[in-house]
This record gives C-alpha cells, sequence and structure tokens, in this order.
C-alpha cells in the first residue's frame, strides 16, 4: 500500500472541525479492483437471482424497511419492493441490493486487508483513537435509479456510553459524483450533538427510542456534495448529520465502509441492535 500523504494536523483539523475528512486515493485502481472483483465474487456466491425473501432472517438484525438474507457469514440487505407478493426478486439483483455485509472485515480476505492495513492504521492514530474496534463492514450500493438516502446520523443506530467515539471509514469504489448520489454532509454537525432516532433492542425487538423533531429545523442549504474519485477514504464521525443523494445515471455507485467506535473512551451497551454474534463481528484494529 501507499504511503498516505496528506500530514496528520491537516487531517485532525479537517476532521475536528468538520465532522469529516477526505484523503483522495486511499487506495489505489489495482486496490479498488480487488475489493469490487471479490464483491462480485459474493453476490455469485450468496446472493442468486431466484432469491427468495425466505431465506433466514437472524434475529438480531430486524429493520423494519429492509428485507435481509443472511447466508452462512453473509448478510445481504435488499430494497423492499424488490420481491413480489409470492416472496422472490422481481427486479434484477443489482437493482435490488443495499448493501452486503456485515463482516467483510472477518471473512473476506481482500476486505480484511484494506480494514486492518498500516494506512487505515495510521489515519486512527492521527485521530486519535487508543483502542479502535471495527464492528460492521459492508459494500453499500447504490444502483441507478436509487432514490437517496435520508439524513441521518450513523450513532443513531448504535449506542456507546458515552457517545461520540464513532467513525465510518467510507471507501469509494466508483466515482462518486452529484449525479450517481455521492455523500452529502453538514459540515461541522457533528457539534450539534443530535441523537434524534436510537434503535435499541428490547425483548427481541427493535424500538425507537428518543425520537423528537430535532431535525426538523436544519437548514437543508447547508449540505455540501462531497464528490470523490474512487480510491479515496471519506471520513465520517458517528454525530455528523449526512445523506447521500439519488443515482441518476445508469451505472451503479458502490463504497466499501466500515464502522468502529473507541474502547478506550466509551463501551458498548447491551441493548444495541448491533451485537457480536452471526451478523456483527468486533475486532480490535490494534
Ligand atoms: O453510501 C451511501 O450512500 C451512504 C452510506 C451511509 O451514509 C450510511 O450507511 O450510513
Amino acid at each position: 500500500m501507499q504511503r498516505l500523504v496528506k500530514s496528520s494536523s491537516n487531517l485532525f483539523g479537517d476532521y475536528m472541525r468538520n465532522g469529516f475528512a477526505v484523503i483522495a486515493e486511499f487506495l489505489n485502481k489495482d486496490q479498488v479492483k480487488t475489493l469490487v472483483d471479490e464483491s462480485e465474487r459474493i453476490i455469485g456466491k450468496y446472493f442468486v437471482s431466484s432469491e427468495s425473501k425466505a431465506v433466514v432472517k437472524p434475529e438480531e438484525f430486524n429493520f423494519d424497511n429492509q428485507s435481509v438474507i443472511h447466508r452462512d457469514q453473509v448478510t445481504i440487505t435488499i430494497h423492499p419492493n424488490a420481491f413480489d407478493e409470492t416472496g422472490h426478486l422481481k427486479i434484477p439483483k443489482y437493482a435490488a441490493l443495499n448493501t452486503i455485509g456485515m463482516k467483510l472485515h472477518q471473512n473476506f480476505d481482500a476486505f480484511r486487508q484494506v480494514t486492518f492495513s498500516e494506512n487505515v492504521k495510521s489515519v486512527l492514530r492521527w485521530l486519535q483513537y487508543i483502542n479502535p474496534i471495527v464492528f460492521e463492514s459492508a459494500i453499500v450500493y447504490k444502483a441507478p435509479g436509487c432514490s437517496e438516502l435520508p439524513l441521518h446520523q450513523d450513532e443513531s443506530y448504535y449506542r456507546t456510553d458515552p457517545p461520540g467515539s464513532g467513525v465510518a471509514f467510507w471507501i469509494a469504489l466508483d466515482d462518486a459524483t452529484e449525479q450517481n448520489g455521492c455523500l452529502q454532509v453538514y459540515p461541522g454537525s457533528h457539534k450539534m450533538s443530535y441523537l434524534p432516532r436510537v434503535f435499541v433492542e428490547m425483548h427481541n425487538q427493535v424500538k425507537i427510542i428518543e425520537e423528537n423533531n430535532a431535525y426538523k429545523d436544519l437548514d437543508e442549504s447547508k449540505f455540501v456534495p462531497v464528490p470523490v474519485s474512487k480510491g479515496s477514504l471519506v471520513l465520517i464521525d458517528g454525530f455528523l448529520i449526512h445523506k447521500s443523494g439519488n443515482n441518476a445515471t445508469d451505472l451503479l455507485r458502490r463504497a466499501y465502509q466500515f464502522h468502529l467506535y473507541d474502547g478506550n473512551r466509551s463501551h458498548w451497551l447491551g441493548n444495541n441492535i448491533v451485537k457480536e454474534g452471526q451478523v456483527y463481528s468486533f475486532t480490535p484494529i490494534y
């Protein structure tokens, strides 16, 4: 892997100020191709066109608005309207795909090598992570025609005590543009500490707690698009309000994304929907 060129003080400053930072060419073209080839292999093996919705849904993964296929160590989330009333896929599989995960960092060498690479470790040290723990990794698909992913904060989907040590590594596997639905961020919003939607598990059911209208007064004009070339890394603070646009092109827009928190600053709360098990895997990066 090539050495990173961006200086650590710039990166840390950008990240602290804005809640996100970009490192262009974090992966080179060959490394991106290796991840794309591996994801194709995973899709070929684990997601067949004759797919049926009936495939096992592990209890620990239960988002209402998505269908889930869990096979061996691979969990695939599918757009809810992709199945017909008999439970079979009614659109091409690439149009149906939402994510493939959730422990690629554990189960697939190509993803493991990137997630535990020296460059990832360097970035985490620059960001002053003492005990970074990766708990989820997935390829995120935005198919042609796919609509926007609504604004959210990642830490609404997992809980640590105290909150605030979460970060996402989002690596573009295609050039991400305003036309194909690149990330859009609200710079500085990580300092607002909104967490209006928090999902936790209670009695095997996902409940939404702490919902309020905090997002309703957001000035949507403050969002800025983050177009990046393939191989670029976008670091996203767990509190940063962000979204992604719709894909108005004829091509897929893909990213490899993994999430971490700092086990030195916070501990994982037991009532998370994300927990060690069939779907998720918690591993220290160093
Ligand atoms: O890749 C995207 O479209 C956005 C991903 C994202 O924001 C998320 O998974 O939290």
